[in-house]
């Protein structure tokens, strides 16, 4: 299963929205199939997995087990069920990470397992394929985005100097080319990022993957006034979609003009991680800025937290979000990734 999740793992920047499951088929401690899920829409991990097997090892499988970290789907969707194929090709047993809480599999694919005398078993390095899985399991159950908050903050905690020494180009980088990968590594992860109208404006970030493997983020700004952004005409806006969170707001409108690829309104945060959810976003990293990410953590909303610590002082600026509870994650030279996830939400 160890195995099942590094797979797992390598193909966790182009399933998004689907989860990255990983499988490993196993003939008498040989493996003689692996796979993980192909990009969104494409194969499920078990059949990639049953693809890999060599044609001289095919007679092998109704003596062999099968490791997988999600349960077997058990639904046609935009493949054939998972489950119906293990039970054709008659292979001896399976064994589960977690089971599938999508009410289309949620124990119909175990179920199907057992009933054609697969040897199934569940849990199997559960709390490990649960913490992979998190994004697509936490969002699920909840029914909206599963928030990431990340940011990069000086030892004595700010995230930026001071307006004036942006002007005068005497900028302190506190990211360094480590920490910037990690960030980038995070985007993969993700089907959406957001950031505040200021940062927007000011900094004007790109937002995309560009140093990891895997596909951008589709890209979110939260502002308090969507037709601010409507009557800009501003050509990069056709790629972004504007989240207005209004406590005025009577309905939820979801619209695009032509010029902004969204736009969804909502009167609170919580509301908007569940339009983004319906939208279709399962999970959200929250870049920025510090306002932005402050008003995530006033009201709990969020699921898990990284922020880069660096070992230079800046003196003065713009202060970092607070958070407590962070645990030391990573090191480099420069940097310390400091980590939490959130389990009150
Ligand atoms: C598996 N193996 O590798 C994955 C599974 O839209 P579809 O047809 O691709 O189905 C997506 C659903 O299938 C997804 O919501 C989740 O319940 C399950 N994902 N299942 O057996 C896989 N990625
Ligand atoms: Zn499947």
């Amino acid at each position: 299963m160890k195995r099942a999740l590094d797979l797992a793992l390598r193909g966790a920047y182009h399933a998004v929205p689907n989860p990255s499951v990983g499988c490993v088929i196993v003939y008498q401690d040989r493996i003689i199939g692996e796979g993980f899920t192909s990009t969104y829409g494409g194969a499920h991990a078990e059949i990639n997995a049953l693809q890999s097997v060599r044609p001289e090892d095919k007679n092998l499988l109704p003596f062999s087990s099968v490791y997988v970290t999600l349960e077997p789907c058990a639904h046609y969707g935009k493949t054939p069920p998972c489950a119906i194929r293990l039970v054709n090709e008659k292979v001896k047993a399976v064994f589960i990470g977690v089971l599938d809480p999508n009410p289309k599999v949620s124990g119909k694919g175990v179920s199907l397992l057992v009933e054609a005398g697969i040897s199934t078993h569940i849990g199997l390095l559960e709390k490990e394929c649960r913490h992979h899985h998190r994004h697509f399991l936490k969002s699920m159950r909840t029914k909206r985005s599963y928030v990431t908050l990340k940011w990069a903050e000086s030892a004595d905690g700010y995230v930026a100097p001071p307006s004036n020494a942006l002007e005068q180009q005497n900028i302190t980088w506190i990211s360094t080319k480590w920490s910037q990968q990690f960030a980038h590594k995070l985007r993969a992860q993700h089907a959406a990022i957001l950031i505040g109208s200021h940062t927007y404006f000011i900094d004007n970030p790109s937002l995309t993957n560009r140093q990891w493997a895997g596909k951008s983020p589709f890209r979110f700004i939260i502002t308090r006034n969507a037709d601010k952004f409507i009557s800009l005409s501003r050509n990069d806006l056709k790629d972004f979609g504007i989240l207005e969170i209004n406590d005025s707001q009577q309905q939820h409108a979801l619209q695009a003009t032509s010029h902004i690829a969204t736009i969804i309104r909502a009167k609170n945060l919580l509301e908007a991680l569940e339009h983004l959810y319906t939208a279709g976003f399962r999970s959200l990293m929250i870049e920025g800025g510090s306002n932005t990410l402050q008003s995530f953590i006033a009201c709990g909303a969020w699921d898990e937290a990284y922020v880069f610590k660096a070992s230079k002082k800046l003196h003065q600026g713009t202060q970092a979000p607070k958070l407590s509870d962070l645990k030391p994650l990573g090191k480099s030279e420069a940097d310390v990734v400091w980590h939490t996830l959130n389990t009150s939400f």
